[in-house]
């Protein structure tokens, strides 16, 4: 057997951990042929429960599945991590201001950043998922100086998946002949989904839904859809931000489809207009191991003045992290 890959996984014994660790030992996060380590990072109150989860993987019998760890902490968890998924965040509680919820959370990503910058593998690349995704991903990312900018991003694939499927419905076309959407900014209800570049089986987007659809109905509801999600099921979205971090994992190691792209959030080079370091989503194709910005499409008046909000809302939580002196 070759050396097994060790996945990190903060927040395990969560609703996402519950639905994401399965996928990984089964073999979807890294490709059939991948053995895997798990090294589950939890707070000390939710070891017990990651037991019970190791257990009921231990009890699946994957056969790329190596070992599995439990840590409570992060120096631990992070130690030799090929890749980190840092599902665990704190959530906004009842009465909490931004200000209150991005310090509580840099409690948890300026710790596990260094951790990473202490112990990681070389080759480590980090998923954050725990919200406010952006934000966590530079403040993590501001505490591993030693790990290049690239290798921190922040998920808006499940942003991009709901988009898909929502531009599927509306031009009855499946979601395989959609290709070139592209969520831009933060994931947040600012995100903005730009169907402006995409093809529905191989026919411009924007020949098929007008502005109008584009403005009232494709947006909010993909920018509104975790509300939705919470309102029917009584709690927040989990199978389907699994499946993103698998879909968003399986693509940077194994690169995106020839000649299609699809989002990322990313340490901004100064791209389309978005200030360097920010950590903001693009669309991004993977291609040896790397993320590239897709470079050079038009980008019209409409979909400006939307990124540039989605924008300018990364841009004040960086100051107010700055502010907190948690970057
Ligand atoms: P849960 O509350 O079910 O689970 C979170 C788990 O994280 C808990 O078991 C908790 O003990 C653990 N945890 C807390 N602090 C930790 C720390 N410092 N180290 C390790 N573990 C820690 O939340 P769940 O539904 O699994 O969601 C997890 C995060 O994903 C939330 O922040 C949520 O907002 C975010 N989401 C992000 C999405 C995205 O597209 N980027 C979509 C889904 C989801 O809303």
């Amino acid at each position: 057997m070759t050396t097994p890959v060790n996945v990190t996984v903060t927040g395990a014994a969560g609703q996402i951990g519950y639905a994401l660790l399965f996928r990984i030992a089964s073999g979807q996060l890294l490709g059939p042929d991948v053995p895997v380590r798990l090294r589950l990072l939890e707070i000390p109150q939710g070891v017990k429960a990651a037991e019970g989860t190791a257990m009921e993987l231990d009890d699946c019998a994957f056969p790329l599945l190596a070992g599995i760890d439990i840590f409570d902490d992060p120096r631990r968890g992070f130690d030799g991590a090929n890749i980190a998924l840092l599902v665990g965040a704190r959530p906004r509680g009842p009465g909490m201001e931004r200000g209150d919820l991005l310090e509580a959370n840099g409690g948890i990503f300026k710790p596990q950043g260094e951790a990473i910058n202490a112990g990681a593998a070389q080759d480590v690349r980090v998923l954050v998922v725990g919200n406010p995704a952006n934000t966590n991903a530079l403040i993590a990312q501001a505490h591993a100086p030693d790990v290049p900018a690239e290798r921190f991003t922040a998920m808006t694939r499940l942003d991009h998946n709901r988009a898909l499927s929502q531009l599927s419905a509306k031009t009855g076309a499946p979601v395989g002949d959609i290709t070139g959407l592209t969520i831009w900014g933060n994931h947040s209800a600012t995100q903005y989904p730009d169907v402006f570049h995409a093809r529905v089986a191989g026919r411009p987007a924007s020949e098929l839904v007008d502005e109008a659809w584009l403005e009232n109905d494709f947006i909010p509801t993909v920018a509104k859809r975790g509300a939705a999600i919470i309102a029917a099921r009584g709690a927040s979205s989990a199978a389907s931000a699994a499946n993103a971090a698998v879909d968003h994992v399986f693509d940077w190691v194994n690169g995106t489809p020839a000649g299609e792209w699809t989002s990322v959030a990313l340490p901004s080079d100064g791209s389309y207009g978005v200030p360097e370091g920010l950590i903001s989503s693009f669309p991004a194709r993977s291609v040896g191991g790397r993320w590239e910005i897709v470079q050079d499409l038009e980008i019209n008046a409409f979909s400006r003045a939307k990124i540039d909000a989605s924008v300018a809302e990364l841009v004040e939580e960086r100051e107010a992290v700055k502010g907190l002196g948690l970057i």
